[in-house]
């Protein structure tokens, strides 16, 4: 009797174990589900090899001791390669989804600058294609890894491309790395980011969001999760990406070396249109940047090719936005400038501190992530330098840059409505750039072309702008007038012939007074700061 109730008890316990822990048959199963839809079964291969749909999946390795004594294991988790493996439907082994005409209107892009209403039906745990290097599959990683906090700044983002970042993050990282993944919503106002999305993460535990006061911007945005993040590395990444397989370990290892790395995975490209996943075109290149500080990639120069193209290799500068840095490092650094608005340059700041500091920047190979390029920017700028339209207080007529191109004339003509697309398509609008030029464009989509003059009675054209000053350099001043420092004269206009000229300067005639129309005034005053 007594031994036959000692059975029972082992037999129940054993059964409770199973509920609990067994992957596919206890309340693990029921979770993971839950976040992973689906689990398909494992068959043999030819020689006895597990597969699944042709895919071999070997076993765990154990791990193996370094010649410089750190002990290395293989990180990848092929019970969820095995599930990727398997998964079929729209968009799943990153192939493109098949587009019809009805998915290719406007409005499908115009919210987020590519086409949401694909990604809405595409799984938030879709697979992707595993295009590492082949040498990736075999690389073994410290068995000690630091954690890492995952920071995704979002402003308005779409809701499934949000959460398929969210998604594809938990599904291919080891959990044990990820103390947390913080959202920081830079004060979209988007419905579905508030309390839809609170409630969402709330299943998802190791997610938390916080929320800026006001539009800061992505660099600011980024700083406030830095901030409140626990883990001993920050890993940032855009609000619209998938992380590919075995991500994570390849960046954290090269950190775990050396503290003061700042690592990037490759960047893939998510198609705006179909959301088929590939590599960039030409795959592994180094950052750089041109004269206008416009980001570029080039080829890695051949002394600096390696035998193996899976290992990682210095850049000189990031693309920006998908990086991982040691949380107290990145501190030592500064972080970033606060001053930085909105979008752009941060990754100059940080990749030059960097290297000016005694760090090293690299490119992972084995780390694959994927982002959406956007087929245009779909959020506003507030503020910036935008000039809208020049208004003439005389004669109540606007600068018009119609031909964009360089040599030709700017002229006045009747002022268009609003700065929408008329405007554009006008040249009407104009930017102040930070050159203190006057650019046609917008300031997220100016044209390359200035406003030049060469004396104190040439006409006003548009040429190529250099950037250097000189015939190109212009202030605005409290008397309304646009002074030209080289020539010391002024716009001045003529609106019978429609003309833009130089002339002797004299704010109190009229067809010298121009307005900015939609400009915050204090930022030209800030512009001009060094010049009245
Ligand atoms: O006001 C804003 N507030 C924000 O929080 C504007 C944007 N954002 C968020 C946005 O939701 C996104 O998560 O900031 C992130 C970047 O903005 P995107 O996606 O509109 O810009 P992008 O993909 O062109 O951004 C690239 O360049 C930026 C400016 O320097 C940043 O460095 C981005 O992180 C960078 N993205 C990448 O590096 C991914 C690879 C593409 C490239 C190059
Ligand atoms: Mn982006």
């Amino acid at each position: 009797m007594r031994r036959k109730e000692k059975r029972l008890l082992q037999f129940a316990g054993l059964l409770i174990a199973a509920l609990l822990f067994l992957p596919n048959v206890g309340l693990w199963s029921l979770y993971r589900d839950r976040v992973f839809e689906n689990s398909p079964e494992i068959v043999e291969g030819p020689g006895g090899i597990p597969q699944i749909q042709g895919v071999n999946v070997r076993p765990q390795k154990d791990a193996q001791v370094g010649r410089d004594g750190m002990r290395r294991k293989d990180w990848h988790d092929y019970e969820a390669i095995r599930r990727d493996a398997a998964r079929s439907g729209n968009g799943e082994q990153g192939k493109p989804f098949p587009l019809t005409d009805t998915d290719r209107v406007d409005q499908a892009y115009r919210e987020n600058g590519f086409n949401i209403y694909v990604s809405d039906r595409i799984s938030l745990n879709r697979s992707v294609a595993d295009i590492r290097h082949p040498n990736c599959k075999q690389k073994l990683y410290g068995e000690k890894l630091p954690n890492t906090s995952i920071i995704i700044p979002f402003h308005n983002e779409g809701w499934s491309s949000l959460l398929r970042t969210v998604h594809s993050v938990l599904n291919r990282s080891p959990p044990e790395l990820i103390a947390e993944v913080i959202l920081v919503d830079d004060f979209s106002d988007k419905e579905h980011l508030k309390g839809s999305l609170e409630e969402y993460m709330v299943r998802l535990p190791k997610v938390r969001i916080l929320r800026t006061k006001k539009r800061e911007g992505l660099i600011r945005t980024r700083l406030l999760g830095a901030a409140a993040a626990n883990g001993e590395v920050i890993t940032f990444l855009d609000s619209h990406c998938e992380a590919n397989i075995n991500w994570l370990p390849p960046l954290l290892d090269r950190i775990a070396d050396n503290r003061k790395s700042i690592v990037c995975p490759m960047i893939d490209v998510i198609d705006h249109d179909n959301f088929g996943y590939e590599t960039q075109a030409g795959d592994a290149m180094r950052g750089a940047f041109d004269w206008e500080m416009y980001y570029k990639r080039i080829p890695i120069p051949s002394e600096l090719t390696k035998d193996d193209s899976s290992e990682p290799f210095e850049s000189p500068v990031m693309a920006g936005g998908l990086f991982a840095v040691d949380r107290k490092w990145f501190w030592e650094l500064g972080g970033y400038d606060t001053g930085l608005e909105i979008w752009g340059g941060e990754q100059y700041e940080i990749s030059f501190k960097v290297w000016m500091c005694g760090g090293r920047m690299e490119d992972i190979p084995c780390s694959r992530v994927g982002h959406i390029y956007r087929k245009y920017v779909p959020y506003k700028v507030p503020g910036g330098v935008s000039l809208a339209r020049l208004r003439n207080t005389g004669s109540g007529m606007c600068m018009e840059s119609k031909h964009f191109s360089s040599g030709s004339p700017v002229r006045l003509e009747t002022c268009l409505k609003g700065r929408g697309e008329a405007g554009w398509s006008h040249g009407q609008v104009f930017t102040f750039g930070w050159r203190e030029d006057i650019r046609v464009g917008g300031p997220m989509h100016t044209k390359k072309v200035c406003f030049d003059a060469i004396s104190h009675n040439s006409p006003v054209t548009l040429y190529d702008c250099h950037g250097l000053k000189g015939n190109q350099l212009w202030r605005y001043r409290k008397d309304k007038s646009l002074y030209h420092p080289i020539s010391n004269s002024c716009i001045d206009s003529n609106p019978t012939e429609r003309k833009v000229f130089m002339n002797t300067c004299d704010p109190s005639v009229p067809s010298q007074q121009w307005v900015f129309e939609k400009t915050n005034t204090t930022i030209l005053e800030t512009f001009n700061r060094n010049s009245n």
